[in-house]
């Protein structure tokens, strides 16, 4: 029978407040949908760059977005603009603002125009720097276009509310949960899922049982390649089936549904949102029959690769069209015999979609003007300025017809504006007048204003970043107490775990056994399964985990058992980690700090030092190469009090060399960005970093007693690299250098070189030519020869250094060969 009431999202509500739900729906997919053929359009007459849109995808995005929840986290991709209008993160201007890539951060709050359309985020920072209530908004990870990079990461965001809810010392914690009954939410398109990433992921939240709800938009197109080439039976549910719970088993709950059913969507989410959120179940609901009713994007058209049928089929297949048509259709009798309907007639939606045009048409204008106003005005400056020193310049024809076409140009950006400004001061380099004082300081306050719009953010800006940390030095009692140096790693965890009561550490064999080094050796039992955890062999996730945990408060200590094995996790370091806060100018951060250990064992997956990949990969993460325990702990000690991310490299050979056991462990702390000079000497400065610089000191001692006094500096954090310039001051003194590391020819030696002899202008003390020695090209070979022959030993820096100084006195050091 039925009644007046129905039941929807769950609650029983009136008819009329159902309807209103309903055609408010309709109004968000229109707007989106609207938003996305105007975008193409704009694209495709030049106004922007690049468009990928959300078309197709609107009606799950809606039912997505009622179950979404203040607190919650998306990590998704570029076809989630509806969810983002849906949760009241994104306007039509907005939209538009990002298409148009307006750079200033309150039109584009998505990136502040650094990234194209189509990647959302929210602002989980406050303009200082420090957190917001991330339990008091809709939260959304900044996306990357890698695709499937938003996995690892949501992994992260998920495991994070099972934490909160289930380990007491983060219970306090309540800006960034309550209970840990937030939900993760993932969306990602169907051929993405071909990635190793999505199975990585997939698998390792059905591990750890996670409230993670990982939506797949399935339109059977990855671009112009069908799922026949990227799925298995061409289903990624089906192919997951192994996944799903049963009786006593962890696992997944999978929903299959089609993305036009909007009654059938808003059920499902609401289920899967409660499995998630009351049992942290992970839930994966395959969305098919999706369509591109635009093609993928802007920079192609899908009549290319799919044929008439297909097209056909998209068309009747269109969510909005199906929800349209089920609007105009639903009827319901009460018991009083009156029939209840959304609209009286097709005119009621005809006028809503007026409306919606309307909106859209002036979202777009204004968010044009807002973006042009703002060059045209510079324009305008340019244009006085070049004019004036027009009318007084031997060149005033040439710089008057950079004017005017200045002045002509419709939709100038601040590069035409620019060049034509530089190339009019060109003209001026002979002369000398007010105006052209004028021009070089528009021209040096355009730059600049430029590099706050586009270079700010890389690392933290902000009062909390680690530079501003003191060291502090190690304390030792009056008896000297030697330990061996992975001793003084534990110890100083476990003051670390003391300490901070959000810090977690977890990777392969990190928990019950305390690494394989047996640096957090007896912690777990001490500090609990949380905290203290083993993860499965997947690297890429372990470095997701930590991304999506720093984000939402927690102080992860991610470990990556040894540095050749890095690669796995460089992507999501690369992509993610070291970009989140340029791409959301400084919104949104994730303080991980990374543990690995590498250098100096033996075989070419077990002693390499691959820092020149590294440092070229990872601007935006602080990269630091302890030489030894001690300062490693500093490190980490230091890294606690700032939020920066970074990564810290042990010396894989340096656990079981003898260090004295400091006894201010927790607290002492290695200064970042900051030299150490090891070794004073006169002849020459080497500069060299971890393992490495066991053989310099080596190689030191043998060198002083033929009369070569070497000054030794430990570079001791690579990112950033010697910010108080102490090295040039050692070379001011030496007039010598050569850096030397065990990565390969021109990695992390040439870097090193061209911050000495270019950044701190070292080549002006220089009076003979500066050198690397480095390792071989090859990865290192394994065993002691093949140590020796694969990398620098202390005989051959002792003749590198030496040869140097015969170059430079050879009656004083005789040629050795
Ligand atoms: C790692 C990576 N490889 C390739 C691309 C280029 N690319 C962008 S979108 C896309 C297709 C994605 O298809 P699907 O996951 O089905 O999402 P849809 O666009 O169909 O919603 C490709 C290949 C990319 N962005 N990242
Ligand atoms: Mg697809």
């Amino acid at each position: 029978m039925l009644k007046e009431k129905v039941t929807s999202n769950t609650q029983e509500i009136t008819f009329n407040d159902f309807k209103s739900e309903v055609l408010n729906d309709y109004r968000i997919a229109k707007v989106s949908r609207e938003c996305s053929l105007l975008g193409r359009r704009e694209v495709l007459t030049g106004k922007a760059k690049f468009g990928i849109f959300g078309d197709g995808k609107e009606v799950p995005q809606l039912a997505m977005a009622k179950a979404f929840k203040k607190g919650d986290f998306r990590s998704g991709y570029y076809r989630d603009q509806t969810l983002m209008m849906a949760i009241g993160e994104l306007t039509a201007q907005q939209f538009f603002a990002g298409l148009y890539a307006h750079s200033d951060i309150k039109e584009d709050p998505m990136s502040a125009g650094r990234q194209m359309g189509g990647h959302f985020a929210t602002h989980s920072l406050h303009d200082n720097g420090s957190w917001k209530n991330l339990t008091e908004q809709y939260n959304s990870s900044a996306d990357i276009s890698p695709t499937a990079g938003q996995m690892p990461r949501l992994l992260g965001l998920a495991q994070a509310s099972k934490i909160y809810r289930n380990e007491k010392s983060v219970q306090d914690k309540t800006n960034f949960s309550i209970n840990g009954n937030e939900v993760a939410w993932g969306t990602i398109g169907n051929a993405s899922t071909s990635e190793g990433v999505f199975f990585e992921t997939i698998n390792a939240a059905g591990v750890l049982q996670v409230p993670m709800v990982m939506s797949v938009w399935d339109d059977e197109y990855g671009i112009s390649v069908h799922a026949k080439h990227q799925t298995t039976k061409e289903s990624i549910s089906e192919i997951l089936k192994g996944f799903q719970r049963e009786n006593e088993t962890n696992g997944y709950e999978i929903f299959v549904i089609n993305g036009w059913d909007y009654v059938q969507l808003v059920d499902v989410y609401q289920k899967a949102a409660k499995i998630a959120r009351e049992e942290h179940v992970p839930v994966l609901i395959h969305v098919k029959e999706l369509t591109q009713p635009q093609g993928h994007s802007t920079s192609g058209s899908h009549e290319r690769y799919k044929d008439k049928e297909r097209l056909q089929w998209e068309l009747d297949h269109d969510c909005i069209t199906k929800m349209r048509k089920w609007i105009l259709e639903f009827e319901l009798e009460t018991e009083a015999g009156a029939v209840l309907r959304f609209v009286e007639s097709e005119e009621e939606l005809i006028i809503l979609e007026k409306e919606v045009k309307k909106e859209v048409t002036d979202a777009r204008r204004n968010a044009w003007n807002a973006y042009l106003n703002e060059i045209k005005a510079e324009l305008l400056i340019a244009a006085e300025i070049l004019e004036n020193a027009a009318s007084k310049s031997i060149n005033g024809t040439f710089i008057n017809k950079y004017k005017n076409d200045l002045l002509a140009t419709i939709e100038p950006t601040r590069k035409e504006i620019l060049v034509a400004s530089r190339k009019c001061l060109r003209y001026l380099k002979d002369e000398h007048f007010a105006a052209k004082i004028e021009l070089q300081n528009f021209i040096k306050s355009s730059v600049q204003n430029g590099a706050q719009k586009y270079s700010t953010h890389l690392v933290n800006e902000s009062d909390l970043s680690v530079l501003n940390v003191v060291e502090r030095k190690p304390i030792y009692s009056p008896e000297k107490n030697l330990v061996d140096a992975r001793i003084i790693m534990r110890d100083n965890f476990d003051a670390i775990l003391k300490k901070h009561a959000d810090v977690l550490i977890f990777g392969e064999d990190a928990g019950l056994i305390g690494d394989v080094n047996q640096g957090l050796e007896g912690l777990q039992d001490k500090y609990g399964e949380i905290r203290v955890s083993d993860t499965g062999i997947r690297e890429a996730t372990i470095i997701g985990q930590g991304i999506g945990m720093a984000m939402r408060g927690l102080r992860p200590i991610a470990e990556v058992q040894y540095l050749d094995y890095l690669l796995y996790a460089l992507q999501i370091m690369s992509d993610d980690l070291a970009t989140l806060r340029y791409r959301t100018f400084g919104k949104q951060k994730a303080p991980l700090i990374i543990r690995t250990r590498g250098h100096r064992l033996e075989g070419i997956w077990h002693a390499g030092s691959p820092m020149g990949g590294i440092i070229n990969n990872v601007r935006g993460i602080h990269v630091l190469v302890p030489r030894n325990m001690t300062k490693a702990a500093g490190f980490y000690n230091t890294l606690l009090e700032g939020d920066d991310p970074a990564i810290v490299i042990e010396c894989l050979n340096g656990y079981r060399l003898k260090e004295e056991l400091p006894t201010n462990l927790g607290d002492f702390k290695t200064p970042i960005g900051v030299v150490e000079t090891i070794r004073e000497g006169t002849d020459i400065t080497v500069i060299s970093y971890g393992s490495t610089l066991r053989l310099v000191e080596e190689a030191a001692k043998d060198l002083i007693q033929i009369g070569v006094d070497v000054e030794i500096i430990d570079a001791q954090s690579l990112l950033p690299f010697d910010l108080n310039h102490d090295c040039v001051k050692s070379l001011a003194k030496t007039n010598k250098l050569i850096v030397i590391d065990e990565d390969v020819p021109g990695g992390a030696s040439a870097y090193l070189l061209q911050e000495i002899l270019e950044t701190q202008n070292g080549y002006e003390f220089l009076d003979s030519k500066p050198s690397t020695l480095t390792a071989k090209a090859h990865r290192p070979a394994y065993g002691t020869d093949g140590d020796y022959f694969s990398k620098p030993s202390a005989e051959d820096i002792f003749e590198k250094i030496y040869e140097i100084m015969h170059e430079a006195n050879p009656n004083k050091y005789k040629s050795l060969y």
